[in-house]
């Protein structure tokens, strides 16, 4: 799905391609709550007159995208990822103080939940005495933090928006984008949703499922606008823009980070392959590349607390020095 070694042969973005994108796409569903919800977030953080310097902001995108095949979708194309680098970075991030939009795939990994077992209502909770539910000792602890930390969260420094399909993804990332505008440097995005690089335009896609028993599918996918520059440019120009690359291929990887890091004009391009993105990524800056690694010594350490130190600290400075 990810022919990502063609993508430099294709032309910029146009702003025509990224319109009719966007004019073509399915409205969000409760698309005005949406906005609402949004803009009350941020417009909390934009008034000068809270404490400016420490009131940023960051989107985390997290999760694979979805290309439905059918507008009644029974078939789709998906994109490799489980959300637990967004639910991870997104713990780190409330804990150096930034409010988060947490923008992710329905389904995948949530902030405080990381570590809880894959059927948490089964394996956590017991029934005693046919009536009363409580929590089995070997989880007891895990789920006393889940809760706790995450209604602090949620109270006042966590909006979390869910997305499945690209058109819901793009939509949703435009209209926070747009509405962190007024924050400036102290907006942050950290884009580890993985997207997908081609998708079928809404008006060219069968409405019905499409029938088997014809012999083979023949499909053409559009090449998705890149966003990434489109976010830079024109929706969130002061922002510190983090994107990720995902290959497989160690030997093409800081090549292909290097050039998505000129290309879209980001600030970092964190760097990872797939079997070993829980133990290393690569930031990959104008300045130079940083090794960032899971601190091994420790039990349940992961590579997201020293990657997310790193970021908050180039934060910091670019809010300084702009
Ligand atoms: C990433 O590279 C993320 O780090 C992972 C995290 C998806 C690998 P998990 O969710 O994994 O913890 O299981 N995200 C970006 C992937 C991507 O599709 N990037 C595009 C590309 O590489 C650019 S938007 O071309």
């Amino acid at each position: 799905m990810d022919v990502s070694n063609g993508f430099e042969f294709f032309e910029e973005t146009t702003n025509a391609e990224v319109e009719s994108f966007f004019d073509s796409s399915p409205p969000l569903k409760d698309g005005d709550e949406i906005r609402r919800r949004v803009e009350d977030f941020v417009g909390k953080r934009c008034s000068p007159a809270v404490n400016e310097r420490n009131n940023k902001v960051v989107c985390v995108t997290s999760g694979g995208t979805t290309v439905p095949l059918e507008q009644r979708c029974v078939r789709y194309i998906d994109n490799f990822s489980s959300g637990y680098r967004g639910a991870a970075s997104t713990e780190y991030f409330l804990k150096a103080g930034y409010s988060v939009i947490f923008l992710y795939r329905r389904g995948t990994y949530q902030p405080y939940c990381r570590d809880l077992p894959d059927d948490p209502l089964l394996e956590c909770f017991d029934v005693l005495d046919g009536s009363t539910v409580t929590v089995h000792p070997a989880h007891t602890e895990k789920v006393r933090t889940a809760i706790s930390e995450h209604r602090a969260a949620i109270r006042g420094a966590l909006l979390k928006l869910p997305f499945t399909t690209i058109f819901e993804y793009l939509q949703l990332l435009r209209l926070v984008a747009l509405s962190m505008r007024c924050l400036g440097s102290r907006a942050l995005f950290y884009l580890a949703a993985a997207v997908s690089d081609f998708y079928v335009p809404w008006e060219s896609m069968a409405e019905h499922k499409i029938q088997s028993g014809l012999g083979p599918l023949d499909m053409r996918l559009n090449q998705a606008p890149k966003m990434l520059s489109v976010l830079r440019k024109d929706w969130a120009p002061a922002a510190f823009c983090i994107s990720f690359k995902l290959e497989t291929d160690t030997m093409i990887l800081l090549k292909k980070a290097g050039s998505a890091l000129k290309k879209y004009k980001m600030h970092m391009v964190v760097a990872n392959e797939l079997l070993t993105r829980k133990d290393e990524v690569i930031v990959v800056t104008e300045s130079g590349n940083f090794v960032v690694q899971r601190d091994k010594t420790r039990p349940g350490a992961d590579v997201e607390s020293p990657l997310i130190e790193l970021i908050v600290d180039r934060h910091s400075s670019y809010i300084d020095s702009v």
